[in-house]
């Protein structure tokens, strides 16, 4: 993606949340993604952690896994001198944002979120308001930035509509105080669906840990997860995305297209008429090899305490100052004294 010179360069704004132990979708869906756009676009990426309080989380876990997740970033290629990384409860900001999105945020258009019909009903002891209000956050995450473009996985274009709802209702009435942002997904791997139930998305927090792969699974444990993952009996490898029978073959096509930067169809051309065990093993090497670089840049990252504290300390600050900007702004046009 090519940008005229002269031209700053476009903000990018992402991050996933330290709510588990990172999968192989939001690698494929997300992180990869953002990898490949460092060097085009100007960079900011969080460990989402106000967002993981939605679902009752341990207090120790959900530290170490945030640290964790800044070293998994950087281990699949983030790099900390081009990006900005930052722990989103480390700048306020988008607390503060969000209070007054929530203002400019209709009941309705929460409700149809089908991520809160989804985790509400996984949740149901726990459905609190910020499970409701979560798609008010991301998009306070995001407008602070004034961000162009947001690399998500198709999972998270919902909430990306409502973000540029909101922002358009704020500017109708205010004048053009937000950039108003666009969804990026990736041609292969934006829903990478569980090997379990393949008609549902691979998600961090399955209590089924068969259901999806772990950035952090022993590398015989991946192995044997993908070549258990539901298919069919048809025993036929063939891409046909629009059939419900099809969607574990169609999910391990698309898995492996996204390893090797191929299509599903290509990938589907390339094993016709083979079985479904050799398939499976093929796509196994696959993701093994794609982890394991990462894994052993991770496991040398990690050790490293006071490099992790540092970067964070920088994002904090860097984000802080852009963040400020747009909140001053907004402060203003709704009518708080702002010095
Ligand atoms: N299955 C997926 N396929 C492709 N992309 C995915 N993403 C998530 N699951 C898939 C993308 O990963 C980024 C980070 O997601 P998140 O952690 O902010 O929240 P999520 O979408 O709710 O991810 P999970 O794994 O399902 O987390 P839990 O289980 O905690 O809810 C996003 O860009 C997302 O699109």
């Amino acid at each position: 993606m090519e940008q005229n010179i002269t031209e700053p360069k476009k903000r990018i704004f992402s991050g996933v949340q330290p709510s588990g132990n990172i999968t192989l979708g939001n690698y494929l869906g997300a992180i990869k993604n953002w990898v490949s756009l460092q060097d085009d676009y100007e960079c900011i990426f969080a460990m989402m952690d106000l967002h993981s309080i939605t679902v009752r989380q341990t207090p120790a876990e959900l530290r170490k896994r945030t640290m964790e997740l800044l070293a998994l970033y950087i281990a699949c290629g983030i790099d900390p001198e081009k990006s900005t990384l930052f722990v989103q409860s480390h700048n306020s900001a988008h607390a503060e944002l969000a209070w007054v999105l929530n203002c400019y945020t209709y009941m309705g258009e929460l409700q149809r979120m089908t991520q809160f019909k989804d985790k509400s009903s996984r949740h149901a002891d726990n459905i609190n308001a910020g499970l409701f209000t979560y798609p008010v956050l991301m998009a306070s995450d995001i407008l602070l930035y004034q961000t162009e473009l947001v690399p998500v996985g198709k999972d998270q274009m919902q909430h990306i509509e409502i973000c540029r709802d909101v922002a358009q209702r704020f500017n109708g009435v205010y004048g053009d105080v937000f950039k108003i942002p666009e969804g990026l997904l990736v041609k292969s791997g934006a829903k990478v669906m569980s090997l379990t139930e393949p008609t549902k998305k691979m998600s961090k927090s399955d209590p089924n840990p068969k259901a999806f792969i772990s950035m952090m699974d022993d590398f015989n444990v991946i192995a044997k997860k993908i070549k258990s993952a539901v298919t069919d009996s048809e025993g036929v490898i063939e891409y046909r995305p629009d059939d419900e029978a099809k969607a574990g073959i169609n999910n391990l096509l698309t898995i492996m297209a996204a390893m090797t930067n191929s299509t599903p169809e290509a990938v589907a051309k390339e094993f016709e008429g083979q079985g479904y065990g050799t398939f499976k093993g093929a796509v196994a090497d696959a993701v093994v090899e794609a982890i394991r670089p990462i894994r052993e840049e991770y496991d040398r990252i990690i050790k490293d305490k006071a490099y992790l504290q540092d970067i964070c300390k920088n994002g904090a600050e860097a984000s802080h100052r852009i963040a400020q900007r747009t909140l001053k702004k907004v402060y203003k046009k709704v009518g708080f004294i702002v010095d």
